[in-house]
């Protein structure tokens, strides 16, 4: 959900001293020492440049994956790609179990010699093959935190986690400091969601006003938005594309109540936010969110008590859903974060360009989740409903 960017004060002379006359490290994919967590992770466990098991690339490729002291995140070592042309991943075997909802991170950053190449964070198995989950165009010298999160699918006990791009010669990615998380069965983590829906019309705006209550500050985070998406049902799987305006208080807020924008572009496996850090919000209180369409800019817009807070053009330009709810995910245990919020004045801009009221056709209540609507089901802050 978050991409953070940290800057380091290395150079890019440092790095194009990097030694390339590693031998391509190609070990067996099944690779039977795998483990529940990523090892080697940081490539502080390497002797040389060419030797830092348990990373591999596939064999074939022409481009060479190796270690290096040039652009460490951490420690003293990182890794590297060179693409050489073709799509290269640098990848190892991890354990995990199906019906289980896990965190990838990395960080990453690329060579700025080119017009661009990313650095796709991918996870595969022999069931969903290569996934793109979360990419990223960071340039050096900016490190960049890319993550994604994934369901295990039913009887996949193991896969890989690569990191993958493709650039011309003498371009480059660089990486360091893995990490795999289990955050618990995912029925647990995936059910902390409680949206009121409008479905199956064209829809070319969202607007709430949105109760903020007391969100617990301890999850990863808790949030309450209004949003889009372009195809019912919204799906990663099916890569449907969304654009989402809100509140959130968590973790990955520094413990701060914050507006946010997340959106995913249509075609894409991946979806990524960003926190809005120049306007402050309070708990117990409401305000206006809304996403609409521009027809002049052909960008979606997201809009914060009136103030345009993000635009962006997406792969959508109308959209099937409109909702309003509260999400959160919080790490076990205890696994279920308590969600509620209120979503008063549910309007939606209809495809004559009028915003119209509309009730919600699909309201989604379960476990302690609810989603309430001031006037109909009374006032409730946080909490069960
Ligand atoms: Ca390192």
């Amino acid at each position: 959900m978050s991409t953070l960017l940290l800057a380091l004060g290395l150079t890019l002379i440092v790095l194009s001293s990097t030694s390339v006359s590693a031998q391509d490290p190609e070990i067996d994919p099944s690779d039977p020492e795998a483990q529940r967590f990523i090892r080697n992770p940081s490539y502080e466990e390497v002797t040389n440049s060419s030797h830092l098991p348990p990373w591999s690339k596939a064999k074939g490729s022409p481009g060479i994956i190796y270690a290096e002291q040039s652009a460490p995140h951490s420690g003293g070592w990182n890794g590297a790609l060179e693409p050489l042309g073709s799509w290269l991943a640098m990848r190892q075997r991890v354990l995990v179990a199906s019906g289980r909802v896990y965190r990838l991170t990395t960080w990453v950053s690329t060579s700025n010699g080119d017009s661009g190449h990313p650095a796709n964070l991918v996870w595969n198995t022999n069931v969903s093959g290569d996934r793109v989950c979360a990419y990223s165009l960071a340039r050096w010298a900016t490190y960049s935190h890319v993550e994604c999160w994934f369901d295990v699918p039913d009887g996949v006990t193991k896969f890989l986690v690569k990191l993958k791009s493709n650039a011309p010669n003498g371009q480059w990615v660089v990486v360091d400091d893995w990490k795999i998380e289990d955050w618990g069965r995912s029925e647990e983590v995936q059910s902390a969601q409680a949206l009121g829906k409008v479905q199956g019309e064209a829809v070319f705006g969202a607007n709430s006003a949105i109760y903020t209550g007391q969100p617990d500050g301890g999850s990863y985070f808790v949030a309450g938005f209004v949003g889009v998406c372009n195809q019912v049902p919204c799906s990663v799987a099916l890569q449907t594309g969304y654009y989402e305006v809100g509140f959130a208080k968590g973790t990955w807020t520094g413990g701060q109540l914050k507006p946010y924008v997340s959106w995913k572009e249509s075609g894409s496996l991946g979806g990524t936010g960003r926190t809005i850090d120049n306007l402050t919000l309070n708990e117990d209180t409401r305000y206006n969110f809304e996403v609409r369409f521009n027809d002049a800019t052909q960008e979606w817009e997201a809009y914060v008590g009136g103030i345009l807070v993000d635009h962006r053009a997406l792969g959508f330009v109308s959209s099937q859903e409109a909702a309003c709810g509260a999400e959160g995910a919080k790490q076990s245990p205890p696994i279920n974060p308590i969600l509620s919020t209120q979503c008063a004045s549910f309007k939606i801009k209809g495809a004559n360009g009028t915003w119209q009221s509309r009730d919600f056709n699909v309201t989604k209540t379960q476990r302690n989740n609810c989603v309430t609507k001031t006037g109909t089901y009374g006032w409730k802050g946080w909490g069960p409903c």
